[in-house]
């Protein structure tokens, strides 16, 4: 039975369509700098916010409607849902879809009972991806939700919740194996510090890393060769996450001989949460070799906590398909709407309206930044401010042929500096706003 009987598969009907449940932009098969759209966004959708957010907040209860869902949370339920979560994906044409184990299957009174759960509901999964061709872009493990993990789960002071987060990890690896899944996230819930006052940090961040050492030789030991990825936040739910941002996630990878395992998955509202532009984290990823996949969502800058709203805004979907197109992409990574519908927003039509919009708006986006791309100013004018180091001095200094001897010589002899030249961010915003 259909849970959605009065929505086809949503159609590309272009521009002009006032269609609400069409695109306007998003044409999967339409090639875009030489790759289909579909090829470029690998759009996700995120179990846990579009098929188990409720709608709750600190202030009260949830709010959706969600006619599937039966009155008890069990595995009956659970696999009725899966089958309504497909059509979902099936009829709002997205590629990949993201889980973690606790947002598909129902917790048992045992860690065996979980992981019967689980298998049960993977089966749904492997049958449904099949039918419809839909595939698995990364699994992961709720470490967080659980009262065991209030200290954290790798970095905890209960060694037994330590090995209990192992234990679901070396499970969700198998699961996202054996559903094909192309990477395996890491995003540490409650990896961080409430008080100093009661943590040993040296010691959390061994085991944390300890952990992910675990994971990667698992992985090994399996065969699993899907790509792992770090998630970088700030804060929220604890006070300071030792995830901080990528700088300090590709330093502390570094620090533990993990960096040639794991690469980044960078979120939209957790770079503004960390004082970042999206664009900053994405283009310091890339120039370090650590560019994953996208958790595709936004926050809102009146409210400083994480809203994980549908992305609706050209210029930071501009700015994204800017550095992913300078970059060569995201594959085995992909977008991921890591985002909810408002609280207020509370009919399944809504999540339709929602995935149609930042799909929409990722589509524009990358219109964009390709004709920006392809017609070569923004490029031309950023190697233009170089220029100084790519004859004379700069090109020695490069070149690795200079000290700081020679340069007091070079600079003795030359007296002063060439004029410097304007940085042009006007002109430049100028410039952008004339493509959008
Ligand atoms: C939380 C968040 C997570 C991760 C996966 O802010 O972004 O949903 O993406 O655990
Ligand atoms: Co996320």
């Amino acid at each position: 039975m259909s849970a959605f009987p009065e929505i086809e598969r949503i159609p590309y009907e272009g521009p002009e369509s006032k269609n609400p449940l069409a695109f306007k932009h998003y044409k999967e098969d339409e090639v875009i700098a030489g790759k289909t759209m579909k090829d470029h966004f690998r759009f996700s959708i995120a179990y846990w916010h579009t098929f188990r957010g409720a709608g709750s907040d600190p202030f009260g209860p949830g709010t959706m409607d969600r006619p599937w869902e039966g009155s008890v949370d069990d595995v009956e339920n659970a696999k009725n849902r899966a089958r309504v979560a497909f059509e979902f994906i099936e009829k709002i044409g997205a590629p990949f879809y993201c889980f973690h184990d606790r947002d598909v299957a129902p917790e048992g009174a045992t860690l065996k009972e979980s992981h019967a759960n689980l298998d049960a509901i993977v089966d749904v999964f492997l049958e449904e991806q099949e039918r419809t061709g839909i595939k698995l872009l990364w699994g992961t493990a709720n470490l967080f939700s659980n009262p065991r993990f209030m200290h954290g789960a790798a970095t905890s002071c209960n060694a037994d919740a330590f090995a209990y987060a192992a234990a679901q990890v070396k499970k969700m690896i198998e699961v996202t194996q054996r559903l094909g899944g192309e990477n395996y996230v890491f995003w540490g819930g409650r990896e961080g510090y409430q008080t100093l006052l009661n943590t040993d940090m040296k010691r959390e961040l061994d085991h944390l890393a300890k952990f992910m050492h675990m994971a990667v030789d698992y992985a090994k030991e399996i065969g699993f060769t899907g790509q792992f990825l770090f998630e970088p936040k700030p804060k929220e739910p604890t006070k300071h996450q030792y995830d901080f941002d990528s700088a300090a996630c590709i330093n502390f990878l570094r620090t533990y001989g993990l960096e040639d395992h794991v690469k980044m998955n960078l979120e939209t509202n957790h770079a503004t949460l960390a004082g970042h532009e999206m664009m900053h984290e994405m283009e310091f990823c890339a120039s370090q070799g650590f560019l994953g996949s996208v958790d595709a969502n936004t926050g809102d800058l009146l409210l400083g906590w994480d809203t994980d709203q549908f992305p609706t805004n050209i210029y930071l979907t501009t700015q994204t398909m800017l550095v992913l197109l300078r970059h060569g992409g995201l594959a085995p990574g992909g977008l991921n709407f890591d985002a909810k519908v408002r609280r207020e927003s509370f009919e399944p039509v809504d999540l339709f309206h929602a995935h149609i919009g930042g799909m929409d708006a990722f589509a524009r986006g990358l219109k964009i930044a390709a004709k920006i791309q392809e017609e070569g100013e923004l490029d031309s004018i950023i190697k233009d401010r170089y220029s100084s180091w790519d004859t004379g001095v700069g090109q020695e200094i490069e070149a690795g042929k200079h000290n700081l001897k020679s340069l007091e010589s070079y600079m003795l002899e030359k007296g002063e500096i060439e004029p410097n030249k304007s940085g042009r961010q006007e002109m430049l915003e100028n410039l952008i706003n004339r493509y959008i």
